[in-house]
């Protein structure tokens, strides 16, 4: 059983069948990249993120392209299906290229996309919250420029406020252990601050700051729905392999990340058969390193 239930999500045609509307191409990324800000827009963007750990470009990827985004999130859960399996389709990885030529402007040329990657649907409702309070790294890692070198790019697909379960950070600077002591998690709650933001929105931190996602309610307008990559600047990567985002990218690939992500990286819950699967084709555990969360 399953055996049969593994070769399922290993069908494209599967995956075709599940959301229609939506792309599985080998060559996702053979796209123009779109956006790009004004010099003056990227300058007051370095200054705040060297000094805060964070930032955020409201807005930037357009409504109707978060709206199938959304969408497509929508109808996985609808059918079962864990969200983060939206990254079996083209679309949610044409949303980052297009990102790209801002995220070079802001973080250089060389930037990579680590094999990080998730998605969330937090259900409205006071049961049901992000992530805990956490820094991805507890190591500090720095560029040569001193500015953070190993960061997060979280995009809501719906507009988050404090009701939906929006991020929560404490910026770098209000932050008594940064970067001395990271391993502590104590902050004053004045330093804390909500991320609201509109869906389509490019919000960027550190990884060595301070966040959570924070906790619904049922008087929240909408699930929170969101997904993530994680970047880096310079040197080594620190996990492989590194998402390549110039060349094709085959469903077969974009699979093996899932499933790397899954054994790696959850903190849901999954079906048995999923983690059989996932184990089955994930990339060589020597290459991302679960160590580093
Ligand atoms: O979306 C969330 O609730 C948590 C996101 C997060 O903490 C992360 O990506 O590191």
């Amino acid at each position: 059983m399953s055996a049969d239930k593994i070769a399922i999500l290993n069908k494209k045609s599967v995956w075709q069948h599940i959301l229609p509307d939506f792309n599985i191409t080998d060559t996702p990324l053979e796209i123009p990249a779109a956006y790009q800000l004004s010099q003056e827009k990227i300058d007051d963007l370095k200054t705040a993120f060297k000094e805060e750990g964070v930032i955020q470009i409201d807005a930037i990827i357009p409504k109707e392209q978060t709206q199938k985004l959304e969408q497509g999130i929508r109808t996985l859960r609808q059918k079962g299906i864990h969200q983060v399996f939206a990254f079996v389709y083209d679309e949610y990885w044409i949303a980052l290229k297009q990102l790209m030529p801002v995220l070079k402007q802001m973080f250089g040329e060389d930037i990579m996309v680590m094999p990080d990657i998730w998605a969330w649907m937090v259900e409205r409702g006071a049961k049901h919250s992000g992530w805990p309070i956490h820094r991805d790294l507890a190591n500090l890692q720095l560029a040569k420029d001193g500015s953070p070198n190993m960061i997060t790019l979280w995009i809501p697909l719906v507009d988050v406020d404090p009701y939906n379960s929006c991020m929560y950070v404490v910026p770098a600077n209000l932050d008594t252990n940064y970067p001395d002591n990271l391993s502590s998690y104590s902050f004053k709650p004045e330093n804390c601050r909500a991320l609201p933001a509109p869906a389509g929105s490019a919000i960027l931190w550190s990884a060595n700051i301070l966040h959570w996602g924070s906790r619904s309610t049922r008087y929240a307008k909408t699930e929170r729905i969101s997904y993530a990559f994680y970047l880096q600047r310079e040197g080594t990567p620190l996990n492989g392999p590194v998402i390549p985002l110039d060349q094709a990218f085959t469903f077969e690939t974009r699979l093996r990340y899932i499933a790397t992500q899954i054994m790696d990286y959850s903190r849901d819950p999954f079906a048995p058969f999923i983690h059989d699967w996932a184990k089955s084709i994930r990339f060589d555990p020597k290459e991302s390193d679960p160590s580093m969360y």
